[in-house]
């Protein structure tokens, strides 16, 4: 029984005053209605969700809602937590940050975006207030869903006030391409993209928006992705398309509701004889109105013989009428209609019937109805809701959808007519394509849209978000349950102190030593030489570190100590109180076949190099660009497998590294040999690398084998980091008592 918490930045509903009397007005919206219609139906998704609560910033006092509001919340069916924000605050918050930087940014409008510190700052507090207020509310079986751009950074605050919360987010507007965020102060961008990766499942409306995503955080965050997921501060994210739907059927059965019927015949006699084109949108720069009328007028210069035949019904929607960047734009539209109607206009037909204000959801459905053409052209939008409720709305199927390609719902709609809002010979060639479509092709392209809208509706999203969130926890379990416990160390604890010959087998970089962005740089810590010194000096112990490095740097680092080295995956080996010896005799000239090839991909990937060792060479790409080191390590992979076929030498793809080796050794080998002839009681085996796998695979399940990182092993445990490596092996050398091994 778990409860569903919402959080947006408002409240679902506002409070109006009808003389003396508080009246409570849902808001309407995409996200309203969507929670709206999941809350009506008898679906609730993956988990029973059994109570709902809603918590967002108040549109009232608080003594109004005390006194007032309070009571009238008791016949609604989730639980109100209002938030009451300063209003000098909020509106740093709202119309600065929000949308005065984040809302132009993400919609592409740099050039709007308004980079100013107390907006900023002013983000941080609320998000931090609603951090604050929340907290103290949630209880474990709690489901957490955070919506849109007011509240990236809460899905982190959250997490630190409770680390075990279920939180998911989703992000109404695009997710720009990393050109653009890269244009925010990069303190900004990384709490913002932090405060995302504080959620366990971040969802977006399309494809392109993930993979946006998903490259920010690795060129910003610095994680990496495997395909959807990110493992980040040993946690896994999840970062999915879920495309927002309609209410489907409300939409299509609006169109036998009597009122609405009668509505729709009204404006269809009103035009008679005329086709109609309808759009709807909130005054907003991102919408493309001056273009659209732009497109709008090319179109009746283009093709007189359609004057006095169409009417374009344009509503326009006030909105947020504070922010400079808004206030300009109505006058503008307002003009560039007046020139139309001028230039264009007789005594009986006026091309451009305009409105501004709110208009009642009746006269909405009938207009969607009453509509041969719907012109809907964004500049950018993160979905759009109104092209899906015209086509959901249109039961006769008869109707076109003009739709933008930069509109996130284009990537569903492809039966729209998809143009580009700024071309205007563009959109006035569709819309002569849509005045003049069969009807039988309009009906074609209409069922197609409208099956995917009733499959996908809004109760759908809401689920599948649920589902995949509780499914994104059970993937977190799973990944925990081979995580070192405190009770299976100490079982280990006790096997070894009870063991009279023991082997240890640690790989070096990444288990021993943190990374460097130079190899030499990772020479290895006073705490490090202490702990080995420790370590090999308990003559029940036989220390190994087997490594990748060269036996010079082994040598030089460690030489000093009695315990073996392994250099280069098993190619040369220096056994305790013995002298180095190359495990297979051998030239290394096949190297200057290899040498070229790396080089080529040095230049063509910046940061990348190379590193000779005696028995291998490897072209590192740790220090690249994230996504082209990636890519250029595959073409490498490519390139030397075909090469190397039917030679004696093989390609290992390693950690943010390739590496060409002669075949034959591996670390397993080396490993399996070692333990056969020192016939040990106790094995234990520490790495973090795909070579250090040949380990885990060989030694088999009598030996304790342990991975650094959180991903799919051999090993029969894991730890979270390298930084819980050298406490680990601290720990097993204690005596037991209650002390306990931390693994965080
Ligand atoms: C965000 C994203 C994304 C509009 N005018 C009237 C009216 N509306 C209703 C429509 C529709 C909604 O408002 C507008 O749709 P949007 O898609 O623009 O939704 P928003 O919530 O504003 O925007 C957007 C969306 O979130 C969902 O994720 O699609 O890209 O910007 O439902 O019907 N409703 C009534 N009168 C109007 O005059 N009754």
């Amino acid at each position: 029984m778990a409860r569903l918490i919402i959080i947006s930045n408002r409240l679902p509903f506002s409070v109006d005053r009808d003389g003396g009397q508080v009246k409570i007005r849902q808001s309407s919206g995409g996200l309203v209605s969507a929670i709206k219609s999941y809350f009506e139906s008898d679906i609730t998704g993956g988990q029973s969700i059994t109570e709902r609560m809603w918590m967002g910033v108040a549109d009232f006092s608080k003594d109004d809602w005390n006194n007032e509001v309070s009571p009238l919340m008791e016949k609604y069916d989730f639980t109100a937590v209002p938030l009451f924000i300063d209003k000098p605050l909020y509106k740093d918050y709202y119309n600065g940050f929000s949308n005065s930087v984040l809302w132009p940014l993400f919609h592409y409008f740099p050039s709007v975006a308004e980079y100013q510190s107390n907006y900023f700052d002013a983000y941080t507090q609320v998000n931090l207030q609603f951090a604050d207020a929340l907290a103290p509310l949630l209880r474990p079986d709690d489901v957490i869903w955070i919506h849109d751009y007011q509240l990236m950074l809460l899905p982190e605050l959250l997490r630190l006030r409770q680390p075990d919360a279920m939180i998911g987010f989703f992000l109404h507007i695009p997710f720009p391409s990393y050109e653009i965020l890269r244009l925010m102060p990069t303190e900004w961008k990384m709490s913002l993209l932090r405060g995302l990766m504080g959620a366990d499942l971040v969802g977006f409306h399309t494809y392109d928006y993930v993979q946006h995503f998903i490259q920010s955080v690795r060129m910003v965050l610095g994680a990496d992705n495997y395909f959807h997921n990110i493992q980040y501060h040993n946690r896994l994210v999840k970062i999915d398309l879920f495309p927002i739907g309609v209410d489907y059927k409300k939409f299509n059965r609006s169109a036998y509701d009597p009122e609405i019927l009668d509505l729709r015949n009204e404006v269809k006699r009103n035009f008679e004889g005329k086709k109609i084109i309808f759009s709807v949108d909130r005054l907003d720069y991102t919408k493309g109105l001056m273009d659209r009328l732009n497109g709008f007028e090319y179109f009746l210069t283009q093709y007189p013989e359609w004057q006095e035949k169409v009417v374009f019904i344009l509503n326009v929607v006030p909105s947020r009428d504070e922010i400079p960047a808004y206030a300009d734009r109505k006058r503008n539209i307002e003009e560039k209609i007046g020139t139309i109607n001028g230039k264009f206009s007789s005594i009986s037909w006026q091309p451009v019937i305009y409105r501004f204000n709110h208009l009642p959801f009746n006269e909405l459905a009938a207009l969607y109805q009453a509509a041969d053409v719907a012109l809907i052209t964004p500049l950018r939008d993160g979905m759009n809701l109104v092209a899906k409720e015209f086509v959901a709305s249109n039961a006769t199927q008869r109707g076109v959808l003009i739709l933008s390609e930069l509109a996130g719902a284009a990537s569903e709609l492809n039966e729209a007519l998809l143009v580009n809002p700024t071309d205007i010979k563009d959109v006035s060639n569709a819309i002569v394509k849509a005045l003049t479509m069969p009807l039988a092709e309009q009906k074609q392209r209409m069922a197609l849209m409208q099956k995917r809208l009733a499959d996908y509706d809004v109760v759908k999203w809401v689920t599948d978000f649920l589902d995949q969130l509780v499914n994104v926890k059970k993937d977190q379990e799973k990944l925990k349950t081979k995580l070192l416990d405190d009770r299976t160390m100490e079982q280990y604890q006790r096997k070894y102190q009870q063991a009279a010959r023991r082997c240890l087998l640690l790989d070096y970089d990444g288990t021993l030593v943190p990374f460097a962005r130079l190899p030499q740089d990772a020479m290895p810590s006073s705490e490090l030489k202490e702990l080995l010194a420790k370590l090999s000096g308990d003559e029940k112990n036989h220390v190994v570190i087997i490594s990748g490095r060269e036996a010079n740097t082994l040598e030089k680092w460690l030489g000093y100590l009695p315990i073996s080295l392994v250099a280069e995956h098993g190619a040369s080996f220096k056994m305790k109180h013995e002298n180095w010896q190359q495990s297979v005799p051998m030239s290394d000239q096949w190297k200057e076949e290899i040498r070229p090839v790396m080089q080529k991909f040095v230049s063509r990937c910046v940061g990348s190099f190379i590193e000779e060792k005696t028995n291998t060479i490897a072209w590192h790409y740790r220090n690249t660009h994230p996504d082209l080191g990636f890519s250029r390590s595959r073409e490498l992979i490519n390139n030397l497998t075909q090469m190397l076929q039917n030679t004696l030498l093989q390609v290992i793809d390693g950690n943010k590294v390739v590496e060409v080796r002669m075949s034959g050794f591996d670390k397993g080998i080396m490993a399996l040999k070692i333990v056969n002839e020192t016939n040990p009681d106790f094995v234990l085996c520490i790495g973090d690398d795909t070579t250090d796998e040949d380990m885990f695979k060989a030694l088999g399940p009598d030996a304790f084998t342990l991975k650094v990182s959180n991903g799919p092993t051999a090993a029969h445990y894991t730890v979270l980091s390298q930084l819980n490596v050298l406490p680990l092996l601290n720990e097993l050398t204690q005596p037991l008592t209650s002390a306990s091994y931390a693994n965080t």
